[in-house]
């Protein structure tokens, strides 16, 4: 019978080892939370590395390590530290990451770098080949493995292979800065499929692929000497039941089994009449403008004095790339940050922000989904952001207001939130206000229609229709051969 595999850099699990025994932790990121469903419904295995480095994994540990994750499907391959260091927190995290997010000073292009992507992509494809056989489908995600579509295309030339970019893509302007970019585009065309989130990344690829290989682009393929290659725009969803009925389950839950975090979050909300709280998780990145929106809240503050007091942002911020400079510059800032606000405008009975660097367990995670009357999210760049999906999916009774920043992908099908420039402090300040102030029946009314589009395009019909789209290029091909 023939599979999907999917591969991707982790895998859905995150493998550890305390006091000489194996830990395992579901991994928190977009990627992982969203095509866990499709994973656990469907007929797949998933490749990716365990998170372990060969150095820390004892040798009478490696069996448990491969049977732990063949419990979950999963084949997990393992690094050198060397190679975890130039392929991950080096080419994937300081020179793509920076670069796709137009982050271009912080870009860094470093050969040894280069070379161990190349490497490490070469090593992701040899475990796709080892567990393929005729007839399985592929599906590679993200930018760490930009080269592994034509790794395998090489080796297995009628196998059925898609892609799909998490991240946005960048216009050709900044795409060229790139020194290796023909070899990452070259990558990239060995799929059948390459999917984006959104038709701006879409048409920038194709945009660079015409004006940097010069292949020929009729509307949305990629004409090659030997085959077509589709690509196209697949906005991804959430798994939208299980976070409705995680709300539900929230309010059914009685007084003595609430969580300490709910109880706090509670007391907030009762201690003084229209008190509030804002609500910002993200991994703690660059790219999410969690400093743009500190200082935005302190505009807010200032410029709204009746709030103090009564408003909160509640801020989960989670640990992330934490060996690469400008992440630990950013914990620096975002440190200090909060701490000149809190100093700034706390009083004896309140302190405007309440931050916490950690990741939370899924169910605190739907605590603060379901109390905080306003989500603010206020990235420079995100290819979509599945925060704001899953917060408009956790409000059981439709009440809430969503600040979503115009440069996630998101933003593009969440029309009904108030939609902010980041940039734009005194915008951001006036949305909060207006978020405020926004009469309940305004609020349902938005939260119907998005939750109506969430739930109609949730994560399994985007990985469905991705798979299906898959599917047809693949009969396209075969029947072009047969002619
Ligand atoms: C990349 C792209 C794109 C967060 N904190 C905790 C936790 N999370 C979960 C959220 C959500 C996921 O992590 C974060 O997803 P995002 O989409 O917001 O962001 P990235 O991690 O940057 O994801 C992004 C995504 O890929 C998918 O394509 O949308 O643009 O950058 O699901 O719920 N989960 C738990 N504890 C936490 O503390 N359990």
């Amino acid at each position: 019978m023939s599979k999907t595999i999917i591969i991707s850099n982790r895998l859905p699990l995150q493998i550890s080892i305390k006091k000489g025994k194996l830990n395992v932790t579901p991994s928190v990121g977009g990627l992982a939370t969203g095509l866990k469903s499709f994973h656990r419904d469907g007929d797949s295995v998933w490749i990716g590395w365990s998170g372990l480095t060969a150095e820390e994994l004892p040798e009478n540990l490696i069996n448990e390590v491969t049977q732990k994750a063949k419990d979950e499907a999963c084949i997990a391959i393992n690094f050198t530290e060397k190679e975890i260091e130039g392929f991950y927190y080096g080419f994937s995290n300081r020179s793509i990451w920076p670069l796709f997010h137009y982050f271009m000073e912080f870009t860094e292009w470093e050969s040894w770098h280069w070379e161990t992507y190349k490497r490490v992509n070469q090593k992701y494809a040899d475990a796709i080949l080892k567990n393929y056989k005729d007839g399985d489908k592929i599906w590679i995600h993200d930018y760490q493995l930009l080269l592994v579509p034509n790794m395998v295309r090489e080796q297995a030339p009628n196998a059925t292979i898609g892609f799909f970019n998490h991240i946005p893509f960048p216009s050709y302007e900044v795409f060229r800065t790139m020194p290796w970019r023909e070899e990452i585009l070259k990558g990239l065309l060995g799929a059948d499929l390459i999917g984006f989130h959104t038709y701006d990344y879409e048409r920038h690829f194709l945009s660079s692929v015409s004006r940097i290989l010069r292949h020929q682009v009729n509307f949305n393929e990629v004409s090659l000497p030997e085959r077509m290659v589709k690509v196209d725009s697949f906005p991804m969803g959430i798994d939208y039941n299980k976070f409705e009925q995680a709300a539900q389950d929230h309010f059914e839950n009685s007084l003595e089994n609430q969580s300490d975090l709910q109880r706090r979050l509670d007391h907030h909300r009762k201690g003084a009449p229209g008190a509030k709280l804002i609500l910002s998780i993200d991994r703690l990145d660059y790219t999410k403008g969690i400093a743009h929106r500190i200082r935005a809240f302190e505009y807010f503050l200032e410029k709204y004095p009746q709030y103090i007091e009564k408003i909160r942002l509640v801020m989960l911020a989670v640990p992330s790339r934490s060996e690469v400079p400008q992440y630990q510059l950013l914990k620096k800032e975002i440190d200090a940050l909060v701490g000149r606000i809190n100093g700034k405008f706390a009083t004896v009975s309140w302190t405007p922000i309440w931050y916490f660097y950690r990741s939370m367990p899924f169910n605190n995670l739907i605590d603060l989904y379901a109390s905080c009357d306003i989500a603010l999210l206020t990235p420079i760049r995100d290819g979509m952001n599945l925060v704001a999906k899953e917060y408009i999916a956790s409000r059981k009774d439709q009440t809430g207001v969503l600040i979503l920043s115009e440069m996630t992908g998101a933003a593009q099908e969440m029309n009904e939130a108030l939609l902010i420039n980041p940039n734009n402090f005194e915008q951001i300040a006036d949305a909060i206000n207006q978020a405020i102030e926004m009469p309940e029946e305004e609020q349902i009314k938005r939260n119907k229609t998005l939750q109506k589009r969430l739930k109609r395009y949730d994560v399994e019909k985007w990985a469905n229709d991705f798979m299906k789209s898959l599917t047809k290029t693949q009969e396209t091909r075969q029947s072009n051969k047969a002619i």
